[in-house]
């Protein structure tokens, strides 16, 4: 059992204490569930190591919660999880993925109207009876049904961050296997792309039969739609389905190219083939019977007068165009960068100290951070206000002289008031080295004031980098209504780094409005938003829809050493 799993346990656990009143055991499995969530290793490899011992070294997990892990990691099951299940019929994971659903609102939903699902959600909005329960009202009932209709928008397509990682597991295992010549997970997942709607596994092999077996046979399958000798389709227990293509290994480059897509990158060379009086197909590039091309990726490429070009920038938006003139950018690599820029500590709804976030940073291979902790105004998080912000900065100080090799920058994630003021006076942010600034209220202003307000907010001189600058939450939240061009276009004139955030929910900046800033010609960077050491993988995704901006590491700005970004900041 992975550790996101557990976690979720542990989180449904916490709701279902919330609904019996017990509030202290409710935020001891809150904690415990956020805790394995980001935790930089597995559960799992833990104790396996060191047993109970070793998972309450871990902080929030005591005894109570270590053994009911070990029960978990031996059965795969949970008694009390199931008994609580029973008790509270309610499906937890539908409704706390829609925005403004917490732990509160089911209580109060499941107590007052017998609200189990989305669909008795939706029904009490219908009959006009959320808006009477005390504590809810208009704002509110407007709000769930927002989430609600953005729910079903997503549905069925997954964070690319939340699928990677078991995909990149069954990639592994699959060329692991003695029969297979080569293997890649292609589709959307391997573009990049911020969701994905099922995933598209790649095999060579001369003995399909034995693969088709082992993939369909694996332990996260839960369904096989359809098993075949050179196609199979599963559903994984995650949800996604996933689908599997064997083909011989002297097409494996057409089939990863045409498995790859996008569909009308597909179509558009396609098309190039038949002009030149060839055939494009998932196995091979083909004059008449004789294969032109197939065996790499590259050779298709080549062989229609193309530079390659990577599979992040395969969406038919006119990366073509640039590959016959050999003007594709050459976009910033995975694993170029050196800092990160925001980054939540336990000073506020973050769940480790300054000096492990650092240390687990230098770790991935990063040379410096800044420590961005929210600021007074949002009190749900714990923000700081000056006089705490002081006191951190001292303490940076300190940490600093002992950890080697590695810089961590002072910093805040400051909250840009309805009036696009800041929530920290600007001496206390002009002694910072790096100040993002970020919206976390007031979503739903009219465009041009948000808009209004966000550029006041860049115009003040100590902020650096404007944070996850449309706030928008993948499948749960629109971004807010702005003028995206004008931000950009302000940032660019007073020097203000617009972020790229690659918290899988958010990976905001998007690709398109990424493309638009290169085009302005302003600052970029790359943040992990880590509240836990595990988070820093996070980055990943970033320079993932980075690349799908097209950015080449020049666009970003902490792909730097510390001194030379030090000196992109504002004066
Ligand atoms: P998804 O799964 O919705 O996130 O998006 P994709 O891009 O993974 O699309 P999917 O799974 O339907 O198909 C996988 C790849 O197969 C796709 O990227 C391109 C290729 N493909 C699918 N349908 C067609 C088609 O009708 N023509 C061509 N040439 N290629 C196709
Ligand atoms: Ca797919
Ligand atoms: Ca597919
Ligand atoms: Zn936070």
């Amino acid at each position: 059992m992975k550790n996101s799993e557990i976690a979720k346990i542990f989180y449904h656990l916490s709701i279902f204490e919330e609904m019996k009143g017990e509030v202290f055991k409710a935020r001891a499995y809150d904690k415990a569930a956020r805790m394995i969530e980001g935790y930089g290793k597995e559960m799992r490899d833990v104790y396996e190591q060191g047993g109970l011992k070793a998972l309450q070294e871990i902080e929030g997990i005591g005894k109570a919660i270590s053994e009911k892990i070990e029960e978990l990691l031996k059965t795969g099951k949970l008694r009390l999880y199931e008994e609580r299940k029973k008790e509270f019929p309610i499906d937890l994971d539908t409704l706390t993925s829609i925005e403004g659903v917490g732990p509160k609102t089911i209580k109060t939903l499941y107590e007052k109207l017998s609200v189990k699902s989305v669909e008795d959600l939706e029904k009490v909005i219908a009959e006009g009876k959320l808006r009477k329960l005390p504590g809810f009202g208009e704002k509110k009932e407007q709000q769930l049904r927002k989430g609600i209709e953005f729910l079903k928008q997503g549905k069925g397509r997954f964070l690319l961050g939340h699928a990677l990682p078991t995909l990149r597991e069954i990639e592994a295992r699959l060329m692991a296997h003695p029969d297979v010549q080569a293997a890649m997970l292609c589709g959307s997942a391997r573009r990049m792309k911020e969701t994905i709607g099922d995933a598209d596994f790649l095999v060579a092999s001369d003995k399909p039969d034995n693969i088709m077996d082992f993939f369909t046979t694996m332990k996260e399958v839960i369904h096989v739609y359809s098993k075949g000798t050179t196609k199979s389709n599963v559903k994984l227990e995650s949800g996604l389905d996933a689908d599997l293509r064997i083909v011989p290994r002297e097409s494996f480059g057409a089939a990863m190219q045409y498995f790859t897509g996008n569909k009308d990158h597909n179509v558009a060379l396609r098309t190039m083939a038949i002009m030149r009086g060839w055939k494009l197909n998932e196995y091979g590039l083909f004059e008449g019977e004789k294969q032109v091309a197939g065996k790499s990726e590259e050779e298709i490429y080549h062989a229609l007068g193309l530079d390659y070009i990577q599979p992040e920038m395969r969406e038919n938006n006119g990366e073509i165009d640039l590959a016959r003139v050999r003007k594709l950018p050459n976009l910033i690599q995975y694993g170029s960068l050196r800092g990160d820029l925001q980054v939540q500590t336990n000073y506020t709804d973050g769940l480790s100290s300054i000096e492990e976030m650092a240390l687990a940073a230098k770790k991935t291979g990063l040379e410096y951070l800044a420590i961005t902790d929210h600021t007074k105004s949002l009190g749900v998080a714990g923000g700081l206000d000056e006089e705490e912000i002081s006191r951190q900065v001292k303490d940076i100080r300190r940490i600093n002289q002992r950890i080697e090799e590695f810089r961590i920058l002072t910093g805040s994630e400051v909250n840009i008031l309805k009036e696009g003021s800041l929530d920290i006076d600007d001496k206390t942010l002009k002694e910072l080295e790096v100040v993002g600034a970020s919206v976390h209220s007031y979503f739903d202003l009219p465009k041009e004031e948000q808009t209004r307000r966000v550029l006041k907010a860049v115009e003040n001189p100590n902020v650096d980098i404007l944070f996850h600058p449309t706030g928008r939450l993948i499948n749960q939240r629109a971004p807010y209504e702005i003028d995206a061009e004008k931000v950009i276009q302000k940032c660019k004139d007073t020097g203000t780094i617009l972020e790229i955030n690659a918290y899988p929910d958010r990976l905001d900046l998007k690709d398109e409005h990424i493309r638009k800033a290169i085009e302005f010609g302003a600052k970029l960077c790359i943040d992990s938003d880590a509240h836990a050491t595990a988070h820093f993988q996070y980055l990943e995704f970033g320079i993932g829809q980075a690349r799908r901006g097209w950015a080449t590491s020049q666009d970003i700005v902490n792909t730097l050493p510390v001194d030379r970004f030090l000196k992109t900041l504002k004066a």
